[in-house]
C-alpha cells in the first residue's frame, strides 16, 4: 500500500478521556503527513499500564482512542491505525533498547520525575523505562518525522541518542528520527493551574477539556478557567492564563495571536472566555459527531485494528530480523 515512502510514527496512551491538548498538540497534526509519508499512528496501551488503570475501562479507552483517530480525519486506507500490544515487537525490541538506554539518562526525564510525584506508590520499573518502549515504538519503523506536543521532545532526543548509539556499535540499523513540534498547539497548559500542562489524567475536571464534552461542559469550564486581576487580554508574563485562553483560541480558529489580541481588545475577562467556549466547542462538534457513528460500529473498529496490525508487523518484524542478526541471536531453525 505504502512501499518507499517515508515513514511518520506516533502515538497517544489511551490513559484517560484525550483533551484538547492531545487534539492541538498531536492527533489534529496527523492527517498533513498521510499522502507524503507512511504514517503509523498507534494507540499506545503498554504506555499506559505503566499508571494503574481499571482493566474494562483500558479496553474501551482503547477503542475510543482508535474511533477518535478515524474521526478526527485519519483515514485507515492511508495510514496505519493499530495498537501497540497487537504486534508483539514494541516488546521485544522494547527490551534490547532498555540493554542500551542508560540509568542516569532515564533518571533524567522530566516525565518521570512528575509522574513518580503523582503515583508515588507505584514508581515501577516500566515508568522508569518509558522513555525506551517509546524509542522502540519509534525505531521499530525506521521513523523519519514523530509529529508530537512539547512534552515529549526530551523523549524524542533520548530516542536519537539510542539509535545513535546502536547504529555506531553495530553499523547502520535504525533511521535516527526527528520530531516534529507545531507551533501553536505545543503546550495546552491547565485550565486551572495555566502554567502546569493539560493531561487527561488530572483529577481536576475543571482543568481539563475533554475533546468529547459536551458544548455544556466546555462553556462551563472556559468560564471557571483561571486568569489574572488584571482586564487586558494579551499574552505576557503573568498573565498565563490568558495567554493560555488566546493561544486555544488562535488554534481553534487559525488566526494570529495579534489579530485576536486585536479582536478583543477592551473586551471583559467573561465574554473573552466565552469566546473561546464557542469555537472550542463548534471546531470539536464535527469531531465528537463521527465519534458516535463510529463507536457504534464496533466491527469496522476490529476491522481497522485487525488490518493495521497486520502491516505494522510485517514492518516490526523486519527491523526485529535485523536487529536480532546485529545483537547476535541465534536463528530457530524449524
Ligand atoms: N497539554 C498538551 N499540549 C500539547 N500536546 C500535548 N500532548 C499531551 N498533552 C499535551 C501530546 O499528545 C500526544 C499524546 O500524549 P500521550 O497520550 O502519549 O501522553 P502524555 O504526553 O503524557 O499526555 P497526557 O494527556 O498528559 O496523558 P497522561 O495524563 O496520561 O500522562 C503526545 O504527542 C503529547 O506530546
Amino acid at each position: 500500500m505504502f512501499n518507499d515512502k517515508k515513514v511518520v510514527f506516533s502515538g497517544v496512551q489511551p490513559s484517560g478521556n484525550l483533551t484538547i491538548g492531545n487534539y492541538l498538540g498531536a492527533i489534529r497534526n496527523f492527517s498533513a503527513f498521510s499522502e507524503e509519508y507512511h504514517c503509523y499512528y498507534c494507540v499506545v496501551d503498554m504506555h499506559a499500564i505503566t499508571v494503574r488503570q481499571v482493566p474494562a475501562e483500558l479496553r474501551r479507552r482503547t477503542y475510543e482512542t482508535l474511533a477518535l483517530y478515524i474521526a478526527c480525519g485519519l483515514d485507515p486506507q492511508k495510514n496505519t491505525l493499530f495498537v501497540q500490544s497487537h504486534v508483539p515487537q514494541h516488546a521485544e525490541l522494547g527490551w534490547v533498547l532498555d540493554c542500551y538506554t542508560m540509568f542516569g539518562e532515564l533518571s533524567r526525564m522530566t516525565q518521570f520525575k512528575d509522574k513518580s510525584a503523582k503515583n508515588a506508590d507505584n514508581i515501577n520499573a516500566g515508568l522508569f523505562t518509558y522513555p525506551a518502549l517509546m524509542a522502540s515504538d519509534i525505531l521499530l519503523y525506521q521513523t523519519e518525522l514523530v509529529p508530537v506536543g512539547q512534552d515529549q521532545k526530551q523523549h524524542l532526543e533520548l530516542a536519537r541518542d539510542i539509535a545513535n548509539r546502536f547504529n555506531q556499535i553495530y553499523g547502520e540499523t535504525f533511521v535516527v528520527p526527528e520530531g516534529y513540534i507545531a507551533k501553536g498547539g505545543a503546550k495546552i497548559m491547565s485550565l486551572q493551574e495555566p502554567t502546569k500542562k493539560m493531561s487527561k489524567s488530572d483529577a481536576n475536571e475543571n482543568a481539563v477539556v475533554r475533546i468529547l464534552d459536551s458544548k455544556d461542559d466546555i462553556m462551563r469550564k472556559f468560564k471557571r478557567a483561571v486568569t489574572d486581576s488584571g482586564n487586558e487580554i494579551i499574552c505576557g508574563e503573568g498573565k498565563e492564563g490568558i495567554t493560555n485562553l488566546l493561544n486555544i483560541y488562535t488554534c481553534f480558529t487559525n488566526k494570529t495571536v495579534e489579530e485576536a489580541q486585536r479582536e478583543f481588545a477592551g473586551m471583559g475577562y467573561g465574554a473573552f472566555k466565552l469566546a473561546v467556549g464557542e469555537v472550542c466547542a463548534d471546531s470539536l462538534r464535527p469531531v465528537r459527531d463521527e465519534f458516535a457513528r463510529l463507536m457504534a460500529d464496533k466491527a469496522y473498529l476490529e476491522q481497522v485494528m485487525a488490518q493495521g496490525a497486520e502491516d505494522a508487523y510485517k514492518n516490526a518484524r523486519r527491523t526485529m530480523s535485523k536487529v536480532r542478526r546485529k545483537l547476535g541471536f541465534t536463528e530457530l531453525k524449524r
